[in-house]
């Protein structure tokens, strides 16, 4: 998680270099929230692919807000913007019951998006909840689709139904449908093709498979998600209006996140489409692909620590915070040795106290000394105290 947490904030570099240091500007030069500070903000916002309707949501909730708060200084904006963000990107976990329940998960998109890649992915995400997890090969058009997804299948460890190229893709999913429910799986999930001989060709099929599986397995939960490149920006949206008059869209893989400046594109398509982004991608190994946490992104696209990621974080990168793991190592060895010391003196006084009884002077300075110890133990103890979560607002 924490590990995933670098990945996505390292693979939002671009997009915050794009983004964030215009914000900044716009935060940090404005003397004033005027219109031209409104201004400014919804230009930088649009650039940085958010979108028409995110940008103006965000600029109407702000300027309510301003004046509820009282507001004066364009700085004391920011966190607003902030919260505005991560509440328009705000996934409600009943968006992912089909995780629990007996489903079909149909992956639709154009070529080259991640269709596949997320399939095996996806796959291993939820056999590690202990899912029993079916994928359908209905990628018969092009002769290496079936081969690439039998190898996501071998490496996400689940069974996969396939067809020869060529082969009629609805029949895969037929086929499928059936296994799905003779082997009491519980969610299987069906890879498909980008592109056929035509458009409309493809858009046909995609209902055909979808009547099928309807008709086939009417109590499965039906998922259908699509998968959009984040790289290609807006173009991304009319990928999914598109194929949204096709096949009911219940949810986003939105993929490549890794190295886009066009990260920004997430909150526009949130708003744009009103269909949430439920995964995204950031690399091209199975554990690239998590569900979308709106908090976890904003936090890494303005750089905000969170606090899972600021313990994990520290504890693998940070050369300071090793010196100082070493440090308080060594700060613990002394407080054995003090406590050694403490502990002969102890040991001396009650001798002495057996040998000496009237000589209380010796006894004295022995329990000045045990003091004095245990003075400096609880000292060294208090400094090693670990300390509060911070978080960065740049
Ligand atoms: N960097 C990166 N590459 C990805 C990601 N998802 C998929 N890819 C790559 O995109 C290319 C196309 O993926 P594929 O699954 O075959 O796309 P499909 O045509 O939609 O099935 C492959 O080289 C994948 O490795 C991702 O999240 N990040
Ligand atoms: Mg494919």
């Amino acid at each position: 998680m924490a590990g995933f947490f670098s990945r996505l904030k390292e693979g939002l570099n671009k997009t915050r270099d794009n983004i964030v240091a215009g914000i900044d500007a716009v935060f940090y030069g404005a003397s004033e929230i005027d219109d031209d500070f409104y201004e400014e903000l919804e230009e930088i916002l649009i650039m940085g692919d958010i979108g028409v309707n995110a940008t103006n949501d965000i600029i109407e909730r702000m300027k309510d807000e301003v004046k509820k708060r009282h507001l004066r200084q364009p700085s004391e904006c920011k966190e607003l913007l902030v919260e505005s963000i991560k509440e328009q990107m705000h996934v409600e976990e009943t968006a992912y019951d089909f995780e629990k329940e007996q489903s079909v998960i149909f992956i639709i998109g154009v070529n080259g998006v991640g269709k596949t890649t997320s399939v095996g992915k996806l796959a291993s995400i939820l056999k590690g909840q202990g899912r029993k997890v079916l994928i359908a090969a209905a990628d018969t058009f092009r002769a290496a689709a079936g081969d690439q997804l039998a190898e996501w299948a071998h490496r996400a460890g689940v069974d996969m139904i396939g067809g020869t190229e060529g082969a009629d893709p609805a029949s895969v999913i037929y086929d499928a449908v059936n296994a799905a429910k003779a082997r009491k799986v519980d969610v299987l999930i069906c890879d498909t093709a980008g592109r056929l001989h035509n458009k409309k060709n493809l858009m046909e099929e995609l209902k055909k498979m979808n009547r099928i599986i309807d008709r086939e397995f009417p109590d499965a939960h039906r998922e259908n998600l699509i998968v959009l490149d984040g790289t290609t920006g807006q173009n991304a949206l009319s990928q999914a209006r598109e194929f949204g008059e096709v096949t009911n869209l219940t949810g986003i893989i939105l993929t490549k996140m890794d190295g886009t400046a066009k990260g920004g594109i997430a909150v526009a398509i949130q708003s744009e489409l009103n269909v949430p982004v439920k995964y995204i991608g950031v690399g091209e190994t199975i554990e690239d692909l998590q569900k979308f946490h709106a908090d976890e992104f904003v936090n890494a696209l303005f750089d905000i620590e969170n606090e899972e990621s600021a313990v994990a974080e520290k504890v693998d990168t940070s050369e300071s915070d090793m010196s100082a793991i070493e440090k308080s190592t060594e700060d613990a060895a002394e407080n054995e040795s003090d406590t050694n010391v403490i502990n002969e003196a102890v040991e001396d006084v009650t001798e002495e106290t057996i040998e000496k009884e009237d000589d209380t002077s010796v006894i004295n300075a022995a329990n000045d000394t045990v003091d004095e110890k245990t003075d400096e133990v609880e000292e060294s103890v208090r400094e090693e105290k670990p300390k509060k979560k911070k978080w960065l607002f740049w």
